[in-house]
């Protein structure tokens, strides 16, 4: 297949107006009748109507009433002799599809005896033809006809304005959707399902119908997504004057997905692992997951729906703006300030730990890409995460929250019911708020957009203690990426403060001006290098650079160990107070992985954090001021990831080891800490998932592995017992699992039973073991023993690799979240790999290609896996047969 380009965009030659289906649906053979009042576009030459298609079995083409003539080419239904001039005419196509046999989970298929459809991005054309492209937006009138025992739920977008009962058993639904919207957003459901309701009134007075739609057995686990949809439809209106703006709002679950969940207009599909949830069966995450994916996708509505995308290259307008969107619900929902940053932390470390390589790899490509060969291999953390990350900039460019609602309230009057792009949402925000560096920066401001890579700022300060100056010298570059060698400077905003070394903030005065005695303020970066002189600074300062991490870049700043822990102790943000904390042990953690690699084949890695760092940790651990959830992420070191991304070459097994060693100094040497934070943060009274209760069991979980794993080296049993005993009698899933891990991270051998008796427990749940099977894959390796337990674990008679939940849990969890059992030696994980690539890719390659990508940094990794890399990803793209999907990555993964 060949590429698409961004500058190739050309309006549609047609539009369809209106479109009537009706399905008569059955697993086998579904017909469909598609009935759409098609007229040409004026401003376009006149031209044939080509008609996406794919997989359909086509019957009949109708043009007003009467047969006509048609081409098929490649996958597009071609009429050229259509009625000429401006005026509407009716289409009528009738096909069938074989929703059974629809194992890739795109378009109609089937899960559990249901029927589900999946459009986004280009799904609409495995079930009609159609101009499937989202600028054209058409109003959607759905008759769904079924037999009425298997399929009794009938439901589409809208709302429900006729049904009722058919011969031979069956019924019949119409449902009509109130406003125009592209095909990616069409849904159908059919099945037997049951719904828990909410009726709503909005701030407006209006009433609303809520339904979320699962299985019978699981109506007891929706109380939470239906609270949560409840309070993102308050949050959006309060936040920013977004009211629902249908009669009817519905979520389904389902089993077999491919993503987390899809906006469809009022009839929201979504993986049960982001509906479902009971104390006894969700963790913590599982909850906060929940809650915000149930709020992106209702915030889709106005940011996607209402307003979406002229074509997929600009697929940031609507995933960057609702993540961010996403992010901000969470961090209100939150509660606290320290909450709120502990949200903050949490999501850059997503950004830092998967987007910063994928910007740094072989698939780097801009926020708004510029070409794809299969536009799904670019539902990328760097359009969704970097895409929130630019949107936040543009929030802080325009003086925060009220600038921002200005800018969306006047984005919405433009462009509502409209299909747009990046730069009229950019545009938006700057015309709304002429005076703010957005506006006087927007050209500049946009290659955030057009330029991949993440720039690197290096920072360097000056203090003239006669002078009572601070001089700090900014520079900032950005690392060439596939297809741009060159780059040009982005805007850069740097919320920065100053900190003196008895820990006070310092005010903030720039030559020149009057004095304002803030503490905290942003500069605007827009060149190679820019000075900055502060005045009246009365002590050496500590500068806290880049403040809760204003802006998507790597900051290259020579603290000392001491200024670090200056800001660790003592910054007003906690973010950089957390930052600190990372930078010291990354420094510990680098330096030990220089020392092995000195000492060639060294395995084993001693932990040498200095005494001063422990003890400044220990402090933190202590702090009765502090949250506990702020406390868990400070003693969290750096992911492997994280660490790797700082090497120019890898060798996993070294990262791997210096990363445990120092885990295990600090499990050793903070103990007394570490079982009064046990002791102190033991749940009492009902299982709440509120973010202060969810940051108690984290910080206590994190306590009870760090005691366990203590207790490995020095041979004590009591804290594994204690664990067991805890995995056994636990209140919730949090504490169970959280037992559960520890038992396993420490390799004890309670680890064996417990396993035993959670599967025994949870054989029923498939949400649940799926936790089960993740957990084994993602264990410590001991000896090379993961990648046969996982190999024995696909034999186990509840894996099945059609089910994406169940292959991301055993063979996602393995590739891409356990380094040190993946990269071996022998290069057994990467065959592992390879094959599993290829058995996705025969049946779902949108899966097959996520897998693909856990190899994308081959290259930077040391021999001997370097060359045992290359081979598995040549193995794959040698494969006679291969998807389009994973085409393109191995082909990036091998230029
Ligand atoms: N907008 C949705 C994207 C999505 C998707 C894309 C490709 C293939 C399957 C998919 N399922 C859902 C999800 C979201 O960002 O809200
Ligand atoms: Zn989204």
């Amino acid at each position: 297949a060949s590429a698409v380009y961004r500058l190739q965009y050309a309006p549609p030659a047609f539009w369809i107006d209106a479109v009537e289906l009706t399905f008569d649906l059955d697993p086998a053979k579904t017909r469909v009748l598609n009935k759409m009042r098609v007229r040409r576009n004026p401003e376009v030459a006149a031209q044939a109507l080509r008609l996406d298609g794919e997989e359909l079995q086509l019957a009949r083409v109708q043009v007003n009433g009467a047969g006509t003539s048609f081409k098929i080419e490649e996958d597009q239904l071609v009429l050229e002799n259509l009625p000429e001039g401006s005026e509407p005419f009716d289409l009528e196509i009738f096909t069938t599809c074989a929703p059974e046999k629809n194992t890739q989970l795109s378009g109609l298929y089937v899960s559990n005896a249901t029927f589900f459809t999946q459009c986004e991005a280009q799904g609409f054309r495995r079930i009609t033809y159609f101009l499937d492209r989202p600028d054209v937006m058409a109003s959607f009138s759905v008759l769904l006809r079924a037999d009425k025992a298997r399929y009794p739920v009938l439901l589409s977008n809208g709302n429900l304005v006729e049904s009722g009962e058919l011969a031979d058993g069956r019924h019949f639904a119409r449902w009509v959707d109130p406003h125009k919207k592209p095909c990616y957003l069409f849904a159908l459901v059919a099945g037997k399902l049951v719904a828990r309701e909410q009726q709503i009134t909005s701030r407006a007075g209006k009433e609303h119908l809520l339904q979320v739609w699962v299985r019978p057995g699981d109506l007891g686990k929706t109380e939470h997504a239906m609270n949560s949809l409840m309070a993102a439809i308050a949050w959006d209106e309060t936040r920013f004057g977004l009211s629902l703006d249908l009669e009817r709002f519905m979520i389904v679950a389902t089993s077999d997905f491919n993503m987390g969940a899809m906006e469809n207009k009022g009839l929201n599909v979504f993986n049960t692992k982001y509906v479902l949830a009971s104390p006894a069966t969700a963790t913590d995450q599982d909850f906060a997951n929940i809650e915000g994916v149930v709020g992106h996708e209702y915030f889709h509505n106005w940011t996607g729906n209402r307003v979406t995308c002229r074509d997929w290259f600009q697929l940031s307008l609507k995933e960057g703006l609702t993540v961010f969107r996403d992010q901000e619900f969470s961090q209100d929902m939150a509660g606290s300030a320290s909450a709120r940053a502990t949200r903050r932390i949490e999501d850059v470390r997503v950004l830092r730990s998967a987007q910063f390589p994928e910007d740094a790899g072989p698939m780097a490509h801009p926020v708004r890409p510029d070409s794809y060969v299969e536009i799904n291999n670019f539902y990328t953390v760097t359009v969704y995460e970097k895409g929130a990350e630019v949107v936040r900039m543009q929030r802080t460019l325009v003086g925060g929250h009220e600038g921002f609602a200005r800018g969306m309230k006047l984005y919405f009057e433009r462009h509502d019911g409209h299909a747009v792009t990046c730069d009229d949402f950019a545009q938006a925000m700057a015309d709304a708020n002429p005076a703010s560096p957005l506006a006087q920066h927007l050209e500049a401001f946009k290659r955030w957009y057009s330029q991949a890579g993440t720039p690197r700022v290096k920072a360097a300060g000056h203090y003239d203690a006669d002078a009572r100056t601070y001089t700090l010298t900014l520079m900032q570059s950005c690392p060439p990426t596939p297809g741009q060698p060159d780059k040009l400077p982005f805007v850069i905003p740097l919320t920065l403060g100053l900190v003196g070394e008895d820990g006070a903030a310092l005010p903030l005065q720039l030559a020149g001006e009057a004095a304002a005695g803030e503490t905290q303020r942003t500069l605007v970066l827009h060149e190679a290098s820019q000075t900055f002189t502060f005045e009246g600074v009365a002590q050496r300062p500590v500068p806290s650079l880049l403040r809760s991490f204003s802006a998507p870049v790597i900051l290259e700043c020579d603290y000392s160990d001491a200024e670090l822990l200056t800001l660790l102790a003592h910054d007003a943000d906690p973010f950089n107070r957390w930052e600190a904390g990372q930078r010291l042990l990354l420094r510990v953690a680098l330096s030990s992985i220089a020392d092995s690699a000195e000492q060639a084949g060294a395995t084993a890695i001693n932990g040498h954090i200095p005494e001063d760092i422990v003890d400044a940790l220990r402090a933190v651990l202590a702090d009765p001021q502090l949250d506990p959830a702020f406390k868990e992420l400070v003693l969290t070191l750096p992911s492997e990831v994280y660490i790797a991304e700082q090497l120019d070459e890898v060798d996993p097994q070294q990262v791997h080891a210096a990363r445990e060693a120092l885990r295990l100094q600090l499990a050793t040497a903070l103990q007394a800490q570490w079982r009064s934070a046990w002791e102190q943060h033991q749940d009492s009274g009902a299982y709440r998932p509120d973010a202060a209760s969810s940051g108690r069991r984290a910080l206590a979980g994190l306590a009870l592995s760090m005691l366990c794993l203590a207790a490995r080296s020095s041979g004590d049993t009591v804290w594994p017992g204690k664990a067991y005993q805890r995995f056994k009698i636990a209140a919730n899933m949090t504490e169970r699992l959280n037992a559960l891990g520890a038992l396993i991270v420490s390799d004890h051998e309670l680890a064996r039973p417990a396993l035993e008796r959670f599967h025994e427990r949870f054989r029923d749940d498939a949400l649940v073991l799926d936790k089960w099977f993740a957990l084994q894959a993602a264990r410590p390796d001991r000896g090379g023993n993961v990648l046969p337990a996982v190999q024995a674990l696909m034999q186990h008679p509840d894996f099945n690799l059609k089910n994406p939940n169940r292959a991301r849990s055993l063979v996602f969890s393995y590739c891409s979240a356990n380094p040190g059992a993946f990269h071996r030696r022998d290069g057994a994980g990467y065959a592992f790999w390879a094959e599993q690539v290829l058995a996705l890719d025969a049946f779902n390659p949108q899966v097959a290609a996520r897998l693909a990508r856990a190899l994308d940094r081959w290259k930077r990794l040391a021999e001997p896996y370097r060359e045992a890399a290359r081979a598995a990803i040549e193995r794959v793209a040698a494969a006679p047969k291969l998807s389009n999907d994973v085409r393109e990555l191995v082909t990036h993964a091998l230029a």
